[in-house]
């Protein structure tokens, strides 16, 4: 679509989508015959002070305050910036070799300082995960209220490929802006930091998508707040929310629960049981996650997340992943129900906190959006 301002006195303006977006955003689950797709980027990744509240509550929550004291942030040595960068880009060239259309993150100045009237930000933080905060739900892109102050402008990175879909005819929404007070962020009787319900916070990637069914994760970095919100919205279109609670209180869902296919889901067994297993997924077959191989967490000695991220898997479509090749044992498994495997190396992912779901946004799938796979 052309669209061409001709306001009088201000020349000529033509709006007009990026070359590479020729359709709408539309994506509705995890597993669907992936088209369109970003690969984030670690260039200019800079690791979040400790000090501010929300980085301990969504990076090192399973530290106490002394603990957290101890730990750096920072820009990240290049060897680990270049080798990440490397290993995205094998990983694009991997997707396009499928077909699918890759789109990359804009350069973002993520060392650049930043204030709101409540806070002062020392820096940002990456594009490596891009998935983190932009959830698809059907046609609709949604920005979600990160509670992460360093967070805040991350997604400059990809405004001009939502402004293209935008164009292209897809909906762009952001919920509303958090304001980030420190009152959101609490200490609980065990010494760890809370998010507290001052207002709707959450990431995308608490979030799992499938069809008119999605999983939402209250953790560290979704609270109940978030979740009446996505529902206020997603709930009169016809969509399902499901809490998951008290699963894992760190973070995201996707190093958690992984959609395969439907009627098939991968789970952590460290984390899930016969108990806790969200209600709509008892009926679905399901494969026990092995235990992971320890890939260790690189040259900065530190971890954005648990070896669980072995799990992090991305479905290109229902009988195709790619999985960390480290793997082995999950790789085969995989193998025995159908599902080939692309084994791809992210040799920083634990220090950068991202595995294959994380460092990508699958914006185009082929599925019926508001396809019923419970019903
Ligand atoms: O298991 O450490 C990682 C989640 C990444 N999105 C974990 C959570």
């Amino acid at each position: 679509m052309t669209i061409t301002n001709n306001h009088p006195g201000f020349g000529t303006a033509t709006l007009e989508p990026p070359v590479d977006v020729r359709r709408r955003a539309c994506s509705a689950d995890e597993f669907s015959p992936l088209r369109e797709i970003v690969v984030g980027r670690a260039a200019g990744a800079v690791i979040p002070q400790a000090s501010d509240p929300s980085a301990w509550l969504t990076l090192y929550s399973h530290l106490d305050a002394g603990q957290v004291a101890a730990v750096d942030g920072g820009a990240l040595p290049q060897q680990v910036i270049e080798e990440s960068e490397e290993d995205l880009e094998t990983l694009a060239e991997t997707l396009r070799g499928l077909g699918v259309v890759v789109h990359r993150p804009s350069g973002v100045d993520h060392a650049a300082p930043f204030s709101t009237p409540h806070w002062d930000s020392a820096s940002g933080m990456y594009s490596y995960c891009p998935r983190d905060l932009t959830l698809i739900v059907g046609e609709t892109i949604i920005e979600t209220p990160s509670p992460v102050r360093a967070r805040y402008h991350e997604l400059d990175g990809l405004r001009e490929l939502f402004r293209g879909y935008l164009l292209a005819g897809s909906a762009w929404i952001s919920a509303p802006k958090p304001q980030l007070r420190d009152s959101l962020y609490g200490v609980g009787r065990d010494g760890l930091p809370v998010l507290t319900e001052d207002e709707p916070a959450f990431e995308a990637a608490n979030v799992l998508r499938c069809g008119r069914d999605l999983f939402y994760q209250v953790s560290t970095s979704g609270n109940e707040f978030g979740r009446i919100w996505l529902e206020s919205l997603l709930g009169p279109q016809g969509y399902r929310v499901h809490p998951v609670r008290d699963v894992y209180p760190h973070t995201h869902l996707d190093s958690t629960i992984s959609l395969l296919r439907p009627g098939l889901v991968l789970l952590n067994p460290s984390r899930v049981t016969e108990d806790n297993i969200p209600g709509p997924l008892r009926d679905w077959d399901r494969i026990w996650c092995p235990e992971m191989r320890e890939t260790g967490v690189s040259a900065t000695g530190q971890s954005l997340s648990s070896p669980w991220l072995g799990m992090n898997l991305l479905m290109v479509n229902p009988e195709l992943a790619v999985v960390d090749s480290a793997q082995h044992e999950l790789i085969a498994q995989l193998e025995r129900h159908g599902i080939s495997v692309l084994p791809h190396t992210l040799r920083h992912d634990r220090a950068l906190g991202g595995g294959f779901h994380c460092v990508t946004l699958d914006t185009v799938r082929d599925a019926p959006a508001g396809a019923d796979y419970f019903g």
